[in-house]
């Protein structure tokens, strides 16, 4: 059956559950209308942005990565700097020891990190928030193979995993062109109003999923372009797209950012995954690179609760 939906947009699109899903709203026309961003941001819970992200920078930490995967046997040896073909049979993910062996790597590269801080994403935020941004320096970086559907990144929140303040801002953009068939990112606007969620176990990024059906709220998403930007609450439930490609490996990235005003945790200002220190991280950096700016900042440090993160995971359907 399919239903008829509206968003803040006041667009209306007809949706066939399972099928086609209803487009992004592109607020690339009004980025500078800070009033409009704000209410745009409160009443769907998400931002998406096109071309907000310098594709050449962009291009520079792709082609670092893809250098790395190829190294680590990932991809195709002979492959362009930028294609990213998997070698045939080849699908490690988050936990993986050959995974990791590379993504260690990824973690030590200045060009990926800088990303992060790209001035037109942070000052976007810095509209959104009103202050000025705290920019998480645990930086996300995501290898994900072909013929791994299982692992598609399930329906979630990220607050769960971040904590601190609900309002942290998650921008998750592909590292190139991503058409939805390569493994995109979808939200559910309005879904950050309905406070934290019972979560299960689930496969995928996190690990952790939630039941979204009695929402009664339509996901959007659709392809993306090397530059757009998909930016959400803590409280959104977003979910990946399975990469569909008979070889590529989609390549992306989740940088996290807050209101300097708010709450943050320790966790968030440790490395992803926590493998490796800063200082390691750091070595052989150029000497204007941003390392340990966050420590400049007056920040309201809370604890990370262990437990609640525990008895979430332990919740309804787990
Ligand atoms: O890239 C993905 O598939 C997962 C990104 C995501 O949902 C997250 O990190 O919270």
């Amino acid at each position: 059956m399919n239903e008829l939906t509206s968003d803040s947009s006041g667009s209306t699109a007809v949706t066939e559950p399972g099928l086609a899903v209803r487009q992004l709203t592109d607020s690339a026309p009004d980025v500078t209308r800070a009033e409009l961003i704000r209410q745009r941001a409160e009443s769907d819970g998400y931002l998406f942005v096109s071309g907000l992200v310098d594709v050449e920078c962009l291009n520079t930490v792709r082609a670092d990565i893809l250098a790395i995967c190829r190294a680590h046997h990932f991809v195709e040896p002979d492959d362009d700097v930028l294609v990213g073909t998997a070698v045939s049979g080849v699908r490690w993910r988050e936990g993986d020891r050959e995974y990791f062996a590379a993504y260690d790597e990824i973690q030590r590269l200045e060009s990926f990190h800088r990303l992060a801080h790209s001035p037109r994403l942070v000052a976007l935020l810095e509209a959104l928030f009103g202050s000025s941004v705290l920019v998480h320096p645990r930086n996300i970086a995501r290898v994900m193979f072909p013929n791994n559907n299982q692992f598609t990144t399930p329906a979630h929140q990220d607050y769960v995993h971040i904590q601190g303040t609900p309002h942290t801002w998650t921008a998750w953009f592909p590292l190139g062109d991503c058409p939805r068939s390569l493994g995109s990112l979808e939200v559910l606007p309005g879904s950050h109003r309905a406070g934290p969620l019972p979560v299960r176990s689930a496969y995928g990024a996190g690990g952790l999923g939630v039941q979204t059906d009695h929402l009664g709220l339509q996901w959007v998403g659709g392809d993306f372009k090397a530059g757009d930007v998909l930016l959400f609450h803590s409280l959104t439930v977003h979910r990946g797209t399975p990469n569909q490609t008979p070889d590529r490996v989609r390549l992306s990235v989740d940088f996290r950012y807050q209101s300097v005003l708010e709450p943050v945790t320790q966790a968030s200002l440790l490395p992803h995954f926590n493998r490796l220190l800063w200082d390691e991280i750091y070595q052989g950096w150029s000497p204007d690179a941003p390392r340990y700016y966050w420590r400049e900042l007056p920040l309201t440090l809370v604890d990370f609760s262990r437990r609640f993160h525990d008895a979430a995971a332990r919740g309804a359907g787990s």
